[in-house]
């Protein structure tokens, strides 16, 4: 009989997904895993939510659950970010605190950090602003989960902590140009000029600079930070600054790994978002001085062979 039941929020996504990949590969005999999806309970529902703690009364949560996109999904909807995730983040910490959950893990993102700063980012830096116009809604309801686990600690002593990923890419990504982040929305735009025999459109500048993670690695960090990390503030979870890349630099590790060999274009018409969101990970570092990052060519090499092998049923 498992001591430990783990509901993962959000279980079906990208991140969810590795997250699986590794819970099995690091399986313990005393840990239940429960991937879940908005089939199984939509989390905006504070009735659903309840229900979903009630029928598999967990005892740890990673919650990864929200309505999640690229720039240009943020940028249409930034009213629809910050409503639904709200209503998730607000339903599912509360459900935590009334099932007694022992340890929650949400989720923030390195571009809710605010837009005028200075270099490199860390953790202590959050509330310091406003967020990037383009992604406003998303990132103010992100920075409420950090208020609600400081209410949820001092109030009632819970222990809700959260991660900082960085732009996580890999296998089960959202493929979808409209709605997906950079590094799937080129590996799909590749894929099609490759065989439709037409040129590959970069939007933007290229210029935009940022630290891509892999979602397999993102996922080894969770593991340990459900595990071991103990403290109620929130920890980056990113490559170093010297691994932050350009968006053309990106762009074209991704063409390398599809052997595309036809014409290269850059849409200056299109936005280029937020120029460089540099985070450091030195309280990462602190913690696991000898982790491991998969070499970002590698990573988008394994991402570019799974998306042509799973085309079919790929989001996108
Ligand atoms: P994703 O691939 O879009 O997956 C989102 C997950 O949330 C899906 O399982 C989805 O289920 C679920 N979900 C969405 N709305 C829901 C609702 N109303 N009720 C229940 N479940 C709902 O997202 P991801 O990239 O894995 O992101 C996971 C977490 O990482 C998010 O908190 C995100 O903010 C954070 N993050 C992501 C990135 C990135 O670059 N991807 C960077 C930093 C932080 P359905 O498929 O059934 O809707
Ligand atoms: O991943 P992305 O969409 O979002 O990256 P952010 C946007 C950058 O990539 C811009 C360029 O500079 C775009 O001009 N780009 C080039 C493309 N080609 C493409 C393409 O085909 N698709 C996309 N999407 N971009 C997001 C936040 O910011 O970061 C979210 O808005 C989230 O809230 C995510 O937190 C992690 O990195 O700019």
């Amino acid at each position: 009989m498992a001591s430990k039941v783990i509901l993962v929020t959000g279980g079906t996504g990208l991140v969810g997904k590795a997250i699986e990949k590794v819970a099995k590969e690091e399986a313990r005999s005393d840990e239940k895993w429960v991937f879940v999806s908005s089939k199984d309970a939509n989390l905006e529902s504070e009735a659903d939510t309840l229900a979903l703690f009630e029928k598999h009364k967990p005892t740890h949560v990673i919650h990864l659950a929200a309505m999640v996109g690229g720039l240009f999904r943020n940028l249409a909807y930034n009213l629809d970010f910050f409503r639904s995730n709200m209503k998730i983040n607000d339903n599912v910490l509360y459900s935590c605190y009334k099932y007694k959950v022992e340890k929650c893990v949400s989720c923030l993102s390195t571009c809710i950090f605010p837009d005028k700063t200075t270099y490199p980012i860390d953790e202590t830096m959050i509330h310091n602003g406003p967020p990037h116009d383009s992604n406003f809604g998303y990132s103010y309801a992100k920075r409420m989960i950090d208020v609600m686990n400081k209410g949820y600690n001092i109030q009632h002593n819970c222990k809700f902590t959260s991660v900082i990923p960085t732009n996580v890419f890999g296998p089960y990504d959202n493929f979808n140009l409209e709605e997906g982040h950079v590094i799937p929305g080129l590996i799909n735009k590749v894929y099609c000029s490759k065989k439709e025999n037409k040129p590959f459109v970069i939007w933007g500048t290229g210029s935009p600079r940022r630290q891509f993670i892999y979602s397999l690695d993102l996922a080894r960090l969770f593991m340990w930070v459900l595990r071991e990390y103990d403290e109620i503030s929130p920890i980056i979870l990113s490559v170093g600054e010297e691994d932050e890349v350009s968006i053309k630099e990106a762009a074209e590790m991704v063409v390398e790994a599809h052997e595309f060999k036809g014409e290269v274009v850059l849409d200056t018409s299109k936005s280029d978002g937020q120029f460089k969101k540099t985070a450091n990970n030195g309280k990462l570092r602190k913690y696991l001085p000898d982790f491991q990052f998969t070499p970002i060519k590698q990573a988008i090499k394994e991402t570019v062979d799974w998306f042509i092998e799973n085309y079919d049923t790929a989001r996108k």
